[in-house]
């Protein structure tokens, strides 16, 4: 299904008095701060937030899946849906596509279906963390760092294969996540882990087309509970700077320990033109995928407030970094979700546009501690969800993208379409 601009406007229609008396005194005080809406908006208009095809259904946790119903049953329709919420929120304008449980099997139809409903594709994610059913090698031991020479060389051609999609269908970029690692003390040798899994990626290096990022994930436990191979930003660092300038470390928020300080983590990357995107999700554990900033907002606000100060010191724009949102969920319709964190996203990043960087900088060189805090949590205090709001709506999204989401019945359509027993693939 589509939304058409003339549904959202209707939508808009009751909510637009309400809306226009909060952003215009939202626009005074933001004027009187010395910052210009208009400029606002054009940059969190440019920050685009790429879907994953697998975060479209309803998460699996190991004890249980609940699907919603009218979940999308393949490529098509995960597009379709990805379409869905960049009607809303003009915000989600491009998706991540996961090998091989989505194969572009007819390259040019997918990309004429995604630029059809205003999509790029993003980066291209690999898979060897598990084992297909046609597959020769097992992965249960590793597969980038596996001691049999014949399984790296099934996971490398697997990468290989992933950016050959990719190229059909206009990425630029290969995400790696490797669940290699052990799980017993003296099970592998890290030394010769790590040197297989450079080898590795070296040839996936070589197989790199010019004009291409590759992004290394990191994650310090799990699936693995002794030793990850890639365990932490350090070593992701390490082999980026070991295969060559386009290699990256890509960030997911939920890959750390609890309390690590992630905004210093961005600031030494961003300092070494090392980071190369992130994943958004949010967690008071572990790796629990949560919806973005519905767990630690601040943590959210002081990211993306090393990620402009970032940008604007190296003159770059906020696509020159792949933005992807890594989340699953057990219990919510994983569309609404995908609003609620995309939004998430954005206001963070709006916070970040206006902390006052020339006081703040002055500040911290008199090491006036109160003064800096106070200019922090005063841009992180701000509500800028009319600023968020008028930005969809200057763009044809919809005021409340929620509100709208339900006043349209999309999950029931879609479940009238596609089934109640409708389940998508993916984790
Ligand atoms: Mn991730």
């Amino acid at each position: 299904m589509r939304l058409s601009s003339d549904q959202i406007q209707a939508c808009n229609e009751p909510l637009l008095r309400r809306h226009q008396q909060a952003f215009a005194r939202l626009s005074e005080y933001l004027e009187a701060e010395g910052f210009q809406p208009d400029a606002l908006i054009a940059q969190i208009q440019q920050l685009q937030i790429a879907i994953p095809s697998w975060a479209l259904g309803t998460g699996g946790t190991r004890f249980g899946r609940f699907p919603i119903g009218g979940e999308p049953r393949n490529l098509e329709e995960k597009i379709e849906d990805v379409g869905l919420l960049h009607a809303l929120n003009r915000a989600s304008g491009a998706i991540s596509l996961h090998i091989p449980w989505d194969i572009p099997r007819d390259a040019a139809h997918i990309r004429s279906l995604a630029a059809a409903l205003g999509l790029k594709f993003d980066a291209v994610n690999s898979n060897t963390f598990q084992d297909q059913p046609d597959q020769p090698l097992s992965y249960k031991f590793g597969s980038l760092c596996h001691t049999d020479p014949a399984v790296r060389r099934q996971a490398i051609d697997h990468n290989i294969e992933v950016i050959q999609y990719g190229k059909d269908l206009g990425s630029h970029c290969l995400s790696i996540w490797l669940a290699d690692g052990s799980n017993f003390p003296g099970q592998r040798s890290f030394v010769q882990a790590f040197q297989h899994t450079l080898s590795s990626l070296q040839e996936i290096y070589a197989a790199l087309p010019d004009d291409w990022i590759m992004l290394v994930e990191y994650k310090p436990y799990e699936p693995n509970f002794y030793a990850t191979v890639i365990q932490d930003w350090g070593t992701a660092f390490l082999l980026s700077q070991k295969l060559g300038t386009k290699a990256r470390v890509l960030v997911d928020l939920g890959h750390h320990l609890p309390n690590t300080n992630i905004e210093q983590i961005v600031a030494t990357l961003m300092m070494e033109d090392r980071l190369g995107g992130f994943h958004f999700n949010d967690s008071k554990y572990g790796d629990d995928d949560l919806t973005v900033g519905s767990i630690k907002p601040y943590q959210l606000f002081l990211i993306f407030h090393e990620l402009v100060q970032g940008l604007q010191s190296r003159n770059r724009s906020v696509d020159s970094l792949a933005w992807m949102i890594d989340a699953s969920h057990n219990t919510k319709d994983p569309l609404e979700d995908l609003l609620q964190s995309v939004e998430a996203i954005q206001l963070a990043f709006a916070q970040a546009l206006i902390v006052n960087r020339k006081a703040l900088a002055e500040a911290q060189q008199q090491n006036d501690v109160a003064w800096c805090q106070e200019l922090m949590q005063g841009a992180f205090r701000t509500d800028l969800r009319p600023l968020i709001a008028e930005a969809r709506l200057q763009a044809g999204g919809a005021i409340s993208p929620l509100h709208t989401y339900r006043q349209l019945q999309v999950r029931q359509q879609l479940i009238a379409q596609r089934g109640k027993k409708a389940v998508a693939t993916g984790l």
